[in-house]
Protein backbone atom coordinates (compact mmCIF):
# COMPACT_ATOMS: atom_id res chain seq x y z
CA UNK A 1 0.00 0.00 0.00
CA UNK A 2 1.56 3.28 -0.91
CA UNK A 3 -0.18 6.39 0.33
CA UNK A 4 0.22 9.18 -1.95
CA UNK A 5 1.98 12.63 -0.40
CA UNK A 6 0.56 15.72 0.27
CA UNK A 7 2.37 17.27 -2.60
CA UNK A 8 0.75 14.10 -5.13
CA UNK A 9 -2.76 15.10 -3.47
CA UNK A 10 -2.12 19.31 -4.37
CA UNK A 11 -1.31 18.19 -7.84
CA UNK A 12 -4.32 16.10 -8.56
CA UNK A 13 -6.43 18.37 -6.80
CA UNK A 14 -5.12 21.70 -8.62
CA UNK A 15 -5.41 19.19 -12.35
CA UNK A 16 -9.02 18.30 -11.12
CA UNK A 17 -12.24 20.17 -11.44
CA UNK A 18 -13.77 18.50 -8.82
CA UNK A 19 -12.11 15.96 -5.74
CA UNK A 20 -14.54 13.00 -4.39
CA UNK A 21 -13.78 12.57 -0.58
CA UNK A 22 -14.91 8.89 -0.26
CA UNK A 23 -15.56 7.91 3.43
CA UNK A 24 -16.99 4.12 4.72
CA UNK A 25 -20.81 4.76 5.69
CA UNK A 26 -20.21 2.86 8.94
CA UNK A 27 -17.86 5.57 10.53
CA UNK A 28 -17.61 8.47 8.17
CA UNK A 29 -16.21 10.19 10.43
CA UNK A 30 -13.13 8.20 11.29
CA UNK A 31 -12.55 7.99 7.38
CA UNK A 32 -13.57 11.49 6.57
CA UNK A 33 -9.99 13.35 6.28
CA UNK A 34 -9.93 17.06 7.86
CA UNK A 35 -6.52 17.71 5.64
CA UNK A 36 -8.12 16.73 2.70
CA UNK A 37 -10.77 18.76 2.37
CA UNK A 38 -8.78 21.92 3.70
CA UNK A 39 -6.40 21.58 1.20
CA UNK A 40 -9.36 21.47 -1.66
CA UNK A 41 -10.88 24.80 0.07
CA UNK A 42 -7.45 26.32 0.42
CA UNK A 43 -7.39 25.67 -3.43
CA UNK A 44 -10.56 26.58 -4.54
CA UNK A 45 -11.57 23.19 -5.62
CA UNK A 46 -14.98 21.74 -5.16
CA UNK A 47 -15.28 18.68 -2.80
CA UNK A 48 -18.07 16.00 -2.75
CA UNK A 49 -18.30 14.05 0.52
CA UNK A 50 -19.03 10.32 -1.04
CA UNK A 51 -20.56 7.56 1.47
CA UNK A 52 -19.57 4.81 0.34
CA UNK A 53 -20.78 1.12 1.10
CA UNK A 54 -24.49 2.58 1.63
CA UNK A 55 -25.14 -1.03 1.12
CA UNK A 56 -23.82 -2.21 4.50
CA UNK A 57 -26.28 0.47 6.72
CA UNK A 58 -29.60 1.27 6.58
CA UNK A 59 -31.07 3.93 4.08
CA UNK A 60 -32.34 6.41 7.10
CA UNK A 61 -28.74 6.30 8.59
CA UNK A 62 -27.35 7.23 5.04
CA UNK A 63 -29.66 10.23 4.94
CA UNK A 64 -28.31 11.21 8.44
CA UNK A 65 -24.84 11.50 7.05
CA UNK A 66 -25.62 13.11 3.92
CA UNK A 67 -27.38 15.60 5.92
CA UNK A 68 -24.74 15.96 8.34
CA UNK A 69 -22.58 16.65 5.89
CA UNK A 70 -24.68 19.29 4.12
CA UNK A 71 -26.21 20.85 6.42
CA UNK A 72 -23.80 20.83 9.63
CA UNK A 73 -20.79 21.03 7.28
CA UNK A 74 -21.40 22.47 4.38
CA UNK A 75 -20.22 19.75 1.47
CA UNK A 76 -22.44 18.51 -1.28
CA UNK A 77 -22.53 14.82 -0.31
CA UNK A 78 -23.87 11.84 -1.69
CA UNK A 79 -24.37 8.09 -0.82
CA UNK A 80 -23.77 5.12 -3.09
CA UNK A 81 -22.55 1.76 -3.11
CA UNK A 82 -20.00 1.22 -5.69
CA UNK A 83 -19.54 -2.58 -5.28
CA UNK A 84 -23.53 -2.83 -6.22
CA UNK A 85 -23.40 0.23 -8.43
CA UNK A 86 -26.00 2.38 -6.60
CA UNK A 87 -26.20 5.98 -6.77
CA UNK A 88 -23.43 6.30 -9.38
CA UNK A 89 -26.25 8.57 -11.73
CA UNK A 90 -27.17 10.62 -8.47
CA UNK A 91 -23.14 10.88 -8.62
CA UNK A 92 -22.57 11.62 -11.97
CA UNK A 93 -25.48 14.63 -11.87
CA UNK A 94 -23.79 16.06 -8.32
CA UNK A 95 -20.66 16.22 -10.28
CA UNK A 96 -21.71 17.88 -13.13
CA UNK A 97 -23.89 20.37 -10.63
CA UNK A 98 -21.31 21.13 -8.59
CA UNK A 99 -18.59 21.87 -11.13
CA UNK A 100 -21.28 24.62 -13.24
CA UNK A 101 -22.07 26.07 -9.60
CA UNK A 102 -18.27 26.52 -9.20
CA UNK A 103 -16.88 26.87 -12.86
CA UNK A 104 -19.84 27.35 -15.21
CA UNK A 105 -20.33 25.20 -18.06
CA UNK A 106 -17.37 22.76 -18.93
CA UNK A 107 -17.04 20.52 -21.72
CA UNK A 108 -14.70 18.71 -20.05
CA UNK A 109 -14.76 17.45 -16.08
CA UNK A 110 -11.68 16.40 -15.09
CA UNK A 111 -12.55 14.46 -11.37
CA UNK A 112 -10.02 13.22 -9.00
CA UNK A 113 -10.88 10.27 -6.32
CA UNK A 114 -9.72 10.34 -2.70
CA UNK A 115 -9.91 8.64 0.48
CA UNK A 116 -7.97 6.09 2.98
CA UNK A 117 -7.11 2.93 2.18
CA UNK A 118 -10.06 0.88 1.31
CA UNK A 119 -13.12 2.91 1.34
CA UNK A 120 -13.66 1.73 -2.32
CA UNK A 121 -11.93 3.92 -4.78
CA UNK A 122 -10.76 1.26 -7.17
CA UNK A 123 -14.07 -0.19 -7.10
CA UNK A 124 -15.51 3.04 -7.37
CA UNK A 125 -13.43 3.99 -10.34
CA UNK A 126 -14.29 0.51 -12.36
CA UNK A 127 -17.90 1.31 -11.46
CA UNK A 128 -18.12 4.65 -13.43
CA UNK A 129 -15.65 3.36 -16.21
CA UNK A 130 -18.21 0.41 -16.69
CA UNK A 131 -17.52 -1.72 -19.99
CA UNK A 132 -17.50 1.53 -22.11
CA UNK A 133 -14.84 3.77 -20.69
CA UNK A 134 -12.08 4.53 -23.02
CA UNK A 135 -8.35 5.46 -21.69
CA UNK A 136 -7.23 9.05 -23.10
CA UNK A 137 -3.17 9.65 -23.83
CA UNK A 138 -1.29 10.17 -21.26
CA UNK A 139 -2.28 13.74 -18.91
CA UNK A 140 -1.29 16.27 -21.30
CA UNK A 141 0.64 19.27 -21.35
CA UNK A 142 1.16 19.85 -17.33
CA UNK A 143 5.36 19.98 -17.28
CA UNK A 144 6.69 20.07 -13.58
CA UNK A 145 4.46 17.45 -12.07
CA UNK A 146 5.50 14.62 -10.05
CA UNK A 147 3.47 12.06 -11.47
CA UNK A 148 2.18 10.56 -14.89
CA UNK A 149 -1.30 9.69 -15.33
CA UNK A 150 -3.88 8.95 -17.47
CA UNK A 151 -7.51 10.28 -17.96
CA UNK A 152 -10.63 8.03 -18.76
CA UNK A 153 -13.59 8.94 -20.31
CA UNK A 154 -16.50 7.70 -18.83
CA UNK A 155 -19.35 9.33 -20.29
CA UNK A 156 -21.32 12.60 -20.35
CA UNK A 157 -18.68 14.82 -20.42
CA UNK A 158 -16.45 13.36 -17.25
CA UNK A 159 -12.64 12.37 -17.47
CA UNK A 160 -11.15 10.45 -14.07
CA UNK A 161 -7.59 11.11 -13.39
CA UNK A 162 -6.71 7.07 -12.81
CA UNK A 163 -4.06 7.76 -9.88
CA UNK A 164 -6.01 7.76 -6.87
CA UNK A 165 -4.88 9.72 -3.93
CA UNK A 166 -4.48 7.08 -0.93
CA UNK A 167 -5.04 9.36 2.53
CA UNK A 168 -2.79 8.37 4.46
CA UNK A 169 -5.52 8.53 7.92
CA UNK A 170 -4.46 11.09 10.83
CA UNK A 171 -7.17 10.69 13.45
CA UNK A 172 -6.30 8.17 16.51
CA UNK A 173 -8.98 6.00 15.93
CA UNK A 174 -9.09 2.63 15.41
CA UNK A 175 -10.07 2.61 12.34
CA UNK A 176 -7.32 4.48 11.22
CA UNK A 177 -5.03 1.90 12.95
CA UNK A 178 -6.73 -1.32 10.75
CA UNK A 179 -6.37 1.33 7.33
CA UNK A 180 -2.90 2.02 7.98
CA UNK A 181 -1.28 -1.14 6.89
CA UNK A 182 -2.72 -4.42 5.20
CA UNK A 183 -4.17 -6.62 8.18
CA UNK A 184 -1.14 -9.01 8.13
CA UNK A 185 1.70 -6.72 8.85
CA UNK A 186 -0.33 -4.60 11.46
CA UNK A 187 1.78 -4.89 14.93
CA UNK A 188 0.06 -5.86 17.33
CA UNK A 189 -3.34 -7.13 15.94
CA UNK A 190 -4.79 -8.32 19.33
CA UNK A 191 -4.59 -4.94 20.79
CA UNK A 192 -5.93 -3.80 17.64
CA UNK A 193 -8.63 -6.35 17.49
CA UNK A 194 -9.65 -5.67 21.24
CA UNK A 195 -10.20 -1.78 20.05
CA UNK A 196 -12.16 -2.82 17.53
CA UNK A 197 -14.84 -4.93 19.01
CA UNK A 198 -15.09 -2.47 21.67
CA UNK A 199 -15.50 0.27 19.48
CA UNK A 200 -18.18 -2.47 17.45
CA UNK A 201 -20.18 -3.29 20.80
CA UNK A 202 -21.03 0.18 21.73
CA UNK A 203 -23.20 0.40 19.09
CA UNK A 204 -24.34 -3.25 18.54
CA UNK A 205 -24.18 -5.42 20.95
CA UNK A 206 -25.42 -8.19 19.15
CA UNK A 207 -22.68 -7.63 16.36
CA UNK A 208 -20.44 -10.57 17.40
CA UNK A 209 -23.46 -12.70 17.99
CA UNK A 210 -24.94 -12.23 14.49
CA UNK A 211 -21.34 -12.60 12.57
CA UNK A 212 -20.46 -15.76 14.19
CA UNK A 213 -23.04 -16.80 17.46
CA UNK A 214 -20.85 -16.18 19.70
CA UNK A 215 -22.55 -14.59 22.84
CA UNK A 216 -20.42 -13.31 25.17
CA UNK A 217 -19.84 -9.61 25.18
CA UNK A 218 -16.51 -9.59 26.47
CA UNK A 219 -13.84 -8.55 23.89
CA UNK A 220 -10.97 -10.64 25.09
CA UNK A 221 -13.40 -13.86 25.33
CA UNK A 222 -14.72 -13.05 21.58
CA UNK A 223 -11.14 -13.22 20.01
CA UNK A 224 -10.86 -16.79 22.08
CA UNK A 225 -14.40 -17.65 21.08
CA UNK A 226 -13.39 -17.01 17.29
CA UNK A 227 -9.93 -18.96 17.70
CA UNK A 228 -12.28 -22.15 19.14
CA UNK A 229 -14.83 -21.92 16.00
CA UNK A 230 -12.50 -21.77 13.97
CA UNK A 231 -10.44 -24.84 15.72
CA UNK A 232 -6.93 -22.82 15.55
CA UNK A 233 -4.41 -23.39 17.98
CA UNK A 234 -1.08 -23.04 18.41
CA UNK A 235 1.20 -24.73 21.08
CA UNK A 236 -1.79 -26.03 22.88
CA UNK A 237 -3.97 -22.86 23.40
CA UNK A 238 -5.89 -21.34 21.28
CA UNK A 239 -4.64 -18.77 17.88
CA UNK A 240 -5.69 -15.47 19.12
CA UNK A 241 -3.08 -14.14 16.65
CA UNK A 242 -5.10 -15.18 13.74
CA UNK A 243 -8.22 -15.09 15.54
CA UNK A 244 -7.57 -11.34 15.58
CA UNK A 245 -6.29 -10.47 12.67
CA UNK A 246 -9.62 -12.65 11.21
CA UNK A 247 -12.33 -10.35 12.97
CA UNK A 248 -10.31 -7.04 11.64
CA UNK A 249 -10.55 -8.26 7.96
CA UNK A 250 -14.51 -9.87 8.54
CA UNK A 251 -14.90 -5.87 9.87
CA UNK A 252 -13.34 -4.35 7.07
CA UNK A 253 -15.25 -6.89 4.75
CA UNK A 254 -18.36 -5.74 5.50
CA UNK A 255 -19.05 -9.60 7.92
CA UNK A 256 -19.35 -7.55 10.86
CA UNK A 257 -22.37 -5.40 11.36
CA UNK A 258 -21.67 -1.82 12.76
CA UNK A 259 -22.98 1.61 12.01
CA UNK A 260 -24.10 4.63 14.39
CA UNK A 261 -25.80 7.81 13.69
CA UNK A 262 -24.22 11.59 13.41
CA UNK A 263 -26.69 12.21 16.23
CA UNK A 264 -24.91 9.91 18.54
CA UNK A 265 -22.19 11.09 19.54
N1 LIG B 1 -20.11 -3.82 0.80
C1 LIG B 1 -19.40 -3.02 0.00
N2 LIG B 1 -18.08 -3.24 -0.16
C2 LIG B 1 -17.39 -2.42 -0.97
C3 LIG B 1 -18.00 -1.34 -1.65
N3 LIG B 1 -17.05 -0.70 -2.37
C4 LIG B 1 -15.89 -1.36 -2.14
N4 LIG B 1 -16.09 -2.41 -1.31
C5 LIG B 1 -15.11 -3.39 -0.82
O1 LIG B 1 -14.18 -2.71 0.02
C6 LIG B 1 -12.88 -3.26 -0.15
C7 LIG B 1 -11.91 -2.15 -0.55
O2 LIG B 1 -12.30 -1.65 -1.82
P1 LIG B 1 -11.25 -0.94 -2.79
O3 LIG B 1 -12.00 -0.44 -3.97
O4 LIG B 1 -10.09 -1.83 -3.05
O5 LIG B 1 -10.79 0.27 -1.87
P2 LIG B 1 -9.59 1.32 -2.09
O6 LIG B 1 -8.46 0.86 -1.23
O7 LIG B 1 -10.14 2.61 -1.57
O8 LIG B 1 -9.27 1.36 -3.55
C8 LIG B 1 -13.01 -4.35 -1.21
O9 LIG B 1 -13.14 -5.58 -0.55
C9 LIG B 1 -14.28 -3.96 -1.94
O10 LIG B 1 -14.93 -5.08 -2.51
C10 LIG B 1 -19.41 -1.13 -1.47
O11 LIG B 1 -20.05 -0.23 -2.02
N5 LIG B 1 -20.05 -1.99 -0.62
MG1 LIG C 1 -7.42 1.00 -4.51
Amino acid sequence: MRFASWRLVRELLELSDVALELTDSRDPLNTRSVKLEKTASWLGKPLIIVINKADLVPRNICEEWKNFFKVKLGYEAVYISARDRLGTMVLRRTIKRVVKESAGEKERIVVSVFGLPKVGKSTLVNALKGRHSTPTSPYPGYPGYTFKSRLFYVGGGIYLIDTPGVIPPEVGDVEAVIRSKPVDELPNPEKVAVSLIQKILRYNKKAFLDAYGIESEDPNEIVVEVAKLRGWIKKGEFDIYEASKAIIRDYLDGRIVYYYSPTAQ
